[in-house]
């Protein structure tokens, strides 16, 4: 069997999936290995002086963890920089919040050669090379000119944005080509992977035959893998000590009172002002809800480097300020933001307790709290599941009640259709996304993204090379600036579900 690696721009400790706090890719990149031999490389989250490419080596709950610290310039060049001040807010079509500077893109260029330099030694010939989201998009490109042979796949974690949009960002055509060296190429959505193909056709001339995108010489397979959760682990944490306090210690907090949920990291993506408007027309229309609800958000601070971030912040405790000020009482107030991360179990036994979850992203790749918040339900008397239309989970878990999170009266409409929603619909709409959320979880996720992977990749094992000594690598001539030195050159090597406890599948019985 192929070892699999899995390349990302930070290895969160894969213990840190009970622990918290975790991104989508924490949970996603533990449990894509936990069951396969290989390695977990990316940034170790500390900066140096001066960069060294040593690797530090360590085995963390199973998982083998590689890691190379960056230099203070890499982290404010390529990472608040470029893929957070340009590409995030850009591929969230925010194109107003995008900022752009020569030197974010050479810091970006620069970090996505140091890891490929790094990498590309640790390669052996049989190995499946899966590399994730926008912080590494040449990556694949700056293997392939270490010598790298192998199948290399890259999944989005993040939405691809329309071509109107994908078009605003200077050398958006070099970023596509990069991509063209990776033999597959995975979204969220099928969404996202027409508004790859719609760029790739329009803007790239290029065409489709059969399953595959060809441009830029190249041609690679485009297709939608939906990430899951890992619904097992999940629904072992939602039984957990940990977990029947926090849900214990809500209920106890809200007691005679409706409990909302949101849980989003403080992200401009996320449309938590959007939401707090929704919730105050909410009051507004509904005063005499006004003691009988209590909603919580929890919104841990994230990427406070970025200017965008600030000003969020400010914005969100603003907001949440007027509305106390409007509605609270000596003994009551209608809403609780939180500034801080949970453990996972402390969120499954919250989000347990909440009659509401509250998921409104303007615009959102997946969405795993929408996940999350179905499989910690309590199957007798499950909560309502509120989520945005632009979340890309909306796609799956149509028994949601769907809105537009910019639209304030629509929000109020649907806590107060939530809050009168009886027993029996409850149940039915749960069991439907229940069903879903066992199914397509994240290992499903994993195998289809590794078969596809294999199925992908034109070379076969024996051709493929171990960049261990200096050698010739070819590479097809490609029309884009990127490449200027040629068709060939000297390369010099190195250094240069449904089995979930507790879970049956209607479908089933
Ligand atoms: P994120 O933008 O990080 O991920 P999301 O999918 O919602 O978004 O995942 C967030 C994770 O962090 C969840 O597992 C959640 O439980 C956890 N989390 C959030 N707040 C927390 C808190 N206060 N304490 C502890 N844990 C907290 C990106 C994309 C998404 C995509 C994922 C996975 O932006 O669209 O779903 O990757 O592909």
């Amino acid at each position: 069997m192929s070892r699999l690696i899995v390349v990302s721009n930070r290895v969160t400790a894969p213990e840190s999936r009970t622990r918290g706090p975790a991104g989508g890719l924490a949970v996603a990149g533990s449990a894509a290995l936990r069951e396969y031999s290989g390695f977990w490389f990316g940034w170790s989250g500390r900066t140096t002086e001066t960069f060294t490419g040593e690797i530090e080596r360590r085995l963390a709950d199973d998982v083998t963890v590689m890691t190379i610290d960056l230099e203070e310039a890499d982290f404010q060049e390529y990472y608040n920089g470029y893929a957070n001040a340009a590409l995030w807010p850009l591929f969230h079509y925010r194109i107003d919040l995008t900022a752009d500077d020569r030197s974010y893109g050479e810091g970006y260029e620069r970090v996505n050669r140091r890891f490929a330099e790094t990498l590309a030694p640790l390669i052996q010939p049989d190995d499946l090379v899966w590399i994730h989201d926008y912080h590494l998009i040449p990556l694949g490109r700056e293997l392939r000119r270490q010598g790298v042979t192998n199948p290399i796949g890259f999944f989005l974690h993040i939405p691809w944005p329309a071509p109107q949009l994908f078009t605003t960002l200077p050398r958006h055509q070099q970023l596509v080509a990069a991509m063209f060296d990776y033999d597959l190429v995975g979204f969220q959505t099928a969404e996202c992977v027409a508004a790859f193909e719609a760029y790739v056709l329009d803007e790239a001339g290029g065409r489709r035959d059969g399953a595959r995108l060809s441009a830029f010489g190249r041609s690679l397979r485009a297709d939608a893998f939906p990430i899951g959760l890992d619904t097992p682990d999940f629904l072992a944490l939602g039984r957990s000590p940990d977990a029947e306090r926090a849900c214990d210690r809500m209920r106890a907090h809200g007691v005679f009172r409706q409990l909302i949920v949101g849980v989003d990291r403080l992200d401009y993506s996320k449309g938590l002002p959007e939401r707090l408007l929704g919730f105050e027309r909410y009051l507004q229309d509904h005063p005499e809800m006004v003691r009988k609800v209590l909603y919580l958000q929890i919104a841990p601070s994230s990427r406070e480097g970025v200017e965008a971030y600030q000003t969020l912040r400010a914005n969100v405790l603003a907001l949440g300020g007027r509305i106390n000020a409007a509605w609270a009482e000596m003994d009551h107030a209608p809403m609780l933001c939180v500034n801080r991360n949970y453990s996972r179990a402390e969120l499954a036994g919250i989000y347990r307790a909440a009659r509401i979850g509250l998921v409104t992203p303007l615009r959102d790749g997946m969405n795993l709290v929408a996940k999350e918040y179905v499989a910690a339900q309590d199957p007798a008397d499950p909560g309502v599941l509120v989520l945005s239309r632009f979340a890309g989970a909306a796609r799956q878990m149509t028994d949601a009640l769907i809105v537009n999170p910019y639209a304030p009266e629509e929000l109020a409409d649907a806590l107060h259709a939530a809050l009168a929603m009886p027993l029996a619909e409850r149940v039915r709409r749960w069991e439907a996304m229940m069903d879903g959320v066992v199914r397509d979880d994240v290992r499903t996720w994993r195998d289809r993204f590794v078969a596809a992977l294999e199925a992908a990749s034109e070379r076969p094992v024996s051709e493929r090379q171990t960049p261990a000594a200096p050698r010739f690598a070819a590479r097809s001539p490609r029309p884009d600036a990127i490449d200027s030195a040629g068709a060939y050159e000297l390369r010099s090597g190195p250094g240069s579900a449904a089995s979930a406890p507790g879970w049956r599948p209607t479908a089933l019985g």
